[in-house]
């Protein structure tokens, strides 16, 4: 057994290296430069193994939202490992901790929102979208409509199903996907797409596509419209108040299962419970993770509409679909934990009218940087668009050097923040206090001085 905290940080890279395969990684990069080493973690902080203090800009991936080393949630998740560590939920079984976490979910999700399917991941709560929104049009008798259209750029999970829903090319070009019946519409990406024409007409152009691919395929093929509220990964692309709208309007038009993404979304982030509450939506199916349990253990889940389970239960078929760990007892204690206490510390409405406006009022002072062309963001979710000149708008030759220039800078100065392309991104813990986000932002300024002085004089 080794005693890893006793290594030193280029051993524990060179074992790294040698065993362990990382997710998104290309290796041949990672061998050369070697892994960071994140060693532990307290509220915003992050520590690496050679004891460099760094603010967490991201809240893990998006996902620890009540901040590290919260003693709520360890002792949820001991206490239920001694009750309980394990049962499963098939053949007609359950226990008291899904059953919690079930309505407490039923109670904060919207109104339409009466159950849950768990999952452990935002992949595999994807993949469920996709079994129900099919097994759903099956049993009203309409087998063929089982095309889902999502986005282009969007991320959805990593597992067969949820690479084919996304719209990332990267990963459409491995392994032959996406698989079939699966269909692509743009993104409601402003300052990529319509740097020119007034945004609130973009948003229903954008959204008249949904329309024109569903005539396309014919209404009677098309099973479900998958979006998140802001999307995330694909560069927290914020839509123009004229989206969400017109894109309800279709789903109802075509009756088309209107399926809300809310794993980055979701408990939090945008200042309300979930972005279907912000943009006043009422999803058929709503897939949930992250956030759920603030990423302390793995679990995921899908809310069902009274109208898809309703279906559901009336047929008496079973669906054969779940998992060995489908509401697993000490993921759906934690994540119970979890709500409970982003409920005791207000931790929505702090950041709806506090830590949220406060965030955006300093990330939009990052605008006037000769290097930002476009500062965006609601809640505590922010992207950053850089360029190489900011009266045109115009992006550096190599698209994506700045961004990964950036992120360097900004790790080597104590910060972590993401890059998509040349889209700097933010997602904090909700628990940031007003001086963290100074420092936040004070970081975010010195690595675009950096990056600017480095590749634009
Ligand atoms: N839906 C959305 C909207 C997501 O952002 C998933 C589903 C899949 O969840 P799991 O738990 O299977 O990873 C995600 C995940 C990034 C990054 O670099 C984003 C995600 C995952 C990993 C990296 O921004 N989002």
């Amino acid at each position: 057994m080794y005693e890893v905290d006793f290594m030193k940080t280029s051993l524990l890279q060179e074992l790294d290296s040698q065993h362990f395969r990382h997710p998104f990684t290309d290796h041949k990069q990672l061998s050369k430069a070697g892994s960071r080493v994140i060693s532990k973690a307290e509220n915003v902080y992050l520590w690496d193994s050679d004891g460099n203090k760094i603010l967490d800009g991201m809240a893990g991936l998006w996902c620890v939202n009540v901040g590290y080393g919260r003693q709520e949630l360890i002792d949820a998740a001991t206490e239920q490992l001694k009750q309980l560590p394990y049962y499963n939920s098939f053949f007609q079984c359950t226990h008291p901790p899904a059953i919690e976490l079930a309505k407490i979910l039923a109670d904060i999700t919207p109104a339409n929102l009466q159950e849950v399917f768990f999952t452990n991941s935002g992949s595999e709560a994807n993949d469920t979208v996709i079994r129900t929104a099919r097994f759903y049009w099956e049993l009203n008798g309409e087998k063929n409509k089982n095309i889902i259209i999502s986005r282009k750029n969007a991320y959805h999970g990593s597992t067969l199903g949820g690479a084919s829903l996304g719209g990332m090319p990267g990963m459409h070009k491995q392994g032959g996907l996406p698989l079939p019946n699966f269909a692509h519409i743009d993104q409601p990406y402003s300052f990529e797409q319509a740097p020119n024409i007034d945004l609130e007409k973009f948003g229903l152009q954008v959204a008249n596509q949904l329309e024109d691919k569903i005539q396309e395929l014919g209404e009677e093929r098309v099973a479900a419209f998958v979006a998140e509220p802001i999307q995330g990964a694909g560069g927290v692309i914020v839509p123009p108040a004229s989206y969400w709208p017109r894109i309800k309007e279709i789903c109802n038009k075509y009756d088309i299962l209107l399926v809300v993404d809310e794993v980055i979304c979701g408990f939090g982030r945008l200042g309300k419970w979930f972005g279907s509450d912000y943009y006043q939506l009422e999803p058929d199916l709503m897939p949930i993770a992250k956030g759920l349990s603030s990423g302390y253990l793995p679990i995921g889940g899908v809310m069902i509409s009274k109208r898809v389970s309703d279906l559901l239960s009336e047929k008496g078929e079973e669906f054969t679909h779940g998992f060995t760990y489908s509401g697993h007892p000490a993921a759906c204690a934690v994540a119970t934990a979890n709500i409970k206490l982003m409920q005791k510390e207000n931790l929505v409405e702090r950041t709806k009218d506090d830590v949220g406006p406060y965030l955006q009022k300093r990330w939009q002072e990052l605008g006037d940087h000769a290097l930002v062309a476009e500062a965006r963001g609601t809640g505590l979710i922010g992207a950053l668009e850089l360029v190489k000149d900011k009266s045109s708008r115009q992006r550096f030759d190599n698209k994506g050097t700045l961004g990964f220039e950036c992120r360097k800078n900004c790790i080597e100065n104590g910060l972590v923040m993401r890059s998509v392309g040349d889209t700097m991104i933010i997602s904090p813990p909700l628990v940031i206090s007003h001086d963290q986000i100074d420092e936040l932002i004070e970081k975010a300024a010195i690595a675009l001085d950096k990056t600017y002085k480095q590749l634009l004089t």
